[in-house]
């Protein structure tokens, strides 16, 4: 995504300035090892380009920056849940303004930290206490970490993603390494199968690997570069691509759009709302993805 020319709100250091595309506010990092863009709506990471690459990041031409809805393409943040098992779809965490809690950079990079509070409108629809952060460290890497705390009285339950779109030349020219072979496929019924470690993809795709390798590769033979995600925290990965039907059906994402994408997610994978990761009072979990080519 193109962050240069945005129109600049404020300068808050050398490297970093606030910009803003329509209703939503973008923390801009420019530093000597990469460009990087952060949404506070969403607490969405909307671009990530190590100096001399093009975006590690897929966004949608068509996403909506009107504050309101979720951003097509990027980092979403999934949280309290992941997936359908409650309303909204992904938790409120993606859809919902994030603050601005600091930032510090050196010679290796940046670290841009935001922060999700609990409002009246987030209990009306999860009715718990919680301190969400989002830990944003740009450099020759970009590592987020998505850190919640139970500040309840009582524990509480969650599962979530950060749902990545990596940028790919052509989706039919991808190879990823590194699913492992166990996978929950949502596209029939969550059956539990078993398959091959090596996919390219001629076709729509959404599983949640239940026993991913420490390392997920995807070889990029037009970009020729191989992307290596290392996810922290997780119970699983899921791969994702709505292919062109699904595209089709999307009103942010172009007909042709899941050409360039491929979803590889860090995430903690819950059958329903009760299940997933327990929290008691003052605990904290962190939850995070380190991506780079
Ligand atoms: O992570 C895969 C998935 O859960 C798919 O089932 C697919 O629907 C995708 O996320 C996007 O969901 P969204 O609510 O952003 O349209």
């Amino acid at each position: 995504m193109d962050l240069v020319s945005l129109p600049t709100l404020a300068v808050l250091s050398d490297n970093v300035t606030i910009v803003e595309k329509d209703q939503v506010k973008i923390v801009r990092v420019i530093h000597e090892k990469a460009t990087a863009g952060i949404a506070l709506h969403g607490g969405h990471v909307v671009s990530y380009q190590p100096t001399g690459q093009q975006d590690l990041i897929w966004m949608s031409e068509k996403a909506i920056f009107d504050g309101k809805a979720a951003l097509r393409g990027g980092i979403p943040v999934c949280w309290p849940w992941f997936g359908r098992i409650a309303v909204p779809a992904h938790g409120f965490a993606r859809s919902s303004e994030w603050e601005l809690v600091e930032h510090r950079e050196n010679d290796q990079g940046v670290i841009v930290e935001l922060a999700l509070f609990p409002s009246e409108e987030t209990h009306q629809i999860w009715p718990h206490m919680f301190d969400a952060r989002l830990i944003v460290e740009v450099g020759d890497k970009l590592k987020v970490t998505l850190k919640v705390t139970n500040i309840d009285d009582e524990a509480w339950t969650f599962s979530g993603a950060l749902h990545t779109y990596l940028n790919v030349g052509d989706i039919t020219q991808a190879q990823t390494t590194g699913m492992g072979s166990e996978y929950i496929d949502s596209l029939l019924e969550d059956q539990v199968c078993q398959g091959g470690d090596t996919l390219v993809l001629t076709d729509t795709i959404d599983r949640v690997y239940t026993q991913p390798a420490a390392q997920i590769k995807v070889e990029d033979k037009v970009l020729d570069r191989t992307l290596t995600i290392e996810n922290h925290g997780h119970n699983s990965a899921v791969l994702w691509n709505p292919w062109s039907q699904g595209a089709q059906g999307m009103t942010d994402m172009a007909d042709n759009g899941y050409q360039t994408m491929l979803c590889v997610e860090s995430t903690v994978h819950a059958p329903s709302i009760q299940h997933g990761v327990t929290l008691q009072p003052d605990q904290s979990y962190e939850l995070a993805t380190v991506i780079s080519a």
